[in-house]
């Protein structure tokens, strides 16, 4: 990887801010995680990389499938190309040199100033992509604040930050169902409501867990994986058409590239 591609992300992250707010006027394409299936971000930017979409990729990138490398060099090409209609949002899996886990066969083959020079690009992703729709996206649960705009304030590292890029959702009542001190936080149905009320959304769009189901909370919560490196054999994306009412997460069309 080209050193000088990842610095030239890492400005253009840092002057995006944690929080991405996507046009009204614009289509947008929410892509789940990719996971080292550079076929996948291949496909997803030859068919929506268009003057009149956003395409917001919901983070983890690297790990697992064929080709992560090549994946996130795509990815972050693709961004510093054309900044105001690729924004990639930061999943887990981009930020293990903050919190580890294993197996992350990404990280584990760089030499050590490939790391840094990753997570120097990587750490600076934005969180979160905001639809003036009523749409809020990010790659997992939703951070305990009071408005929106607060997101961007959100420190890294922070327990709202693990709820972002580690949060699961749960079909169950309740708020925080498992606390996640040794591993992903999960939060049910009652955290949910709250906070999708609280925020005003119609609905959430993320990615994570790759056998979730689609709806959930009264079709508010959608959730789309877009890497065959979980055995899976459909790539899904959702397309929230500029223009059209959102009520819940079915007024976006889904996609199987
Ligand atoms: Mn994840």
């Amino acid at each position: 990887m080209d050193k000088a591609l990842l610095s030239r992300a890492a400005a253009l992250f840092r002057e995006e801010g944690r929080l991405i707010r996507l046009p009204a006027d614009k289509t947008a394409v929410f892509v789940g995680d990719t996971h080292g299936d550079r076929e996948a971000s291949e496909f997803v930017i030859s068919r929506f990389l268009r003057p009149d979409h956003v395409i917001v990729f919901l983070g983890d990138y690297v790990d697992r499938g064929p080709d992560s490398a090549g994946n996130i060099e795509l990815l972050l090409r693709t961004k510093v190309e054309y900044p105001e209609r690729v924004y990639l949002l930061m999943g887990n899996h981009e930020a293990w040199t903050l919190e580890p886990f294993t197996p992350a066969d990404f990280w584990r083959r760089l030499a050590p100033g490939e790391v840094r020079d990753y997570a120097e690009a990587l750490l600076a992703l934005p969180f979160a992509a905001y639809h003036p729709a009523g749409v809020l996206a990010l790659h997992g649960a939703f951070p305990d604040v009071e408005r929106v705009d607060d997101i961007a304030g959100i420190e890294l590292g922070s327990f709202d930050w693990r709820k972002i890029t580690w949060g699961d959702w749960v079909d169950a009542p309740g708020y925080v169902v498992d606390p996640g001190t040794f591993g992903r936080p999960a939060f049910g149905r009652d955290y949910f409501e709250e906070m999708i009320a609280r925020l005003a959304l119609k609905a959430l769009v993320r990615s994570h867990q790759p056998f979730a189901p689609l709806y959930l909370f009264g079709d508010r919560c959608l959730t789309i994986f877009t890497s065959l490196a979980y055995g899976g054999t459909e790539r899904t994306v959702a397309v929230l058409r500029a223009g059209r009412a959102i009520r819940s997460a079915r007024d976006l069309e889904l996609h199987y590239i």
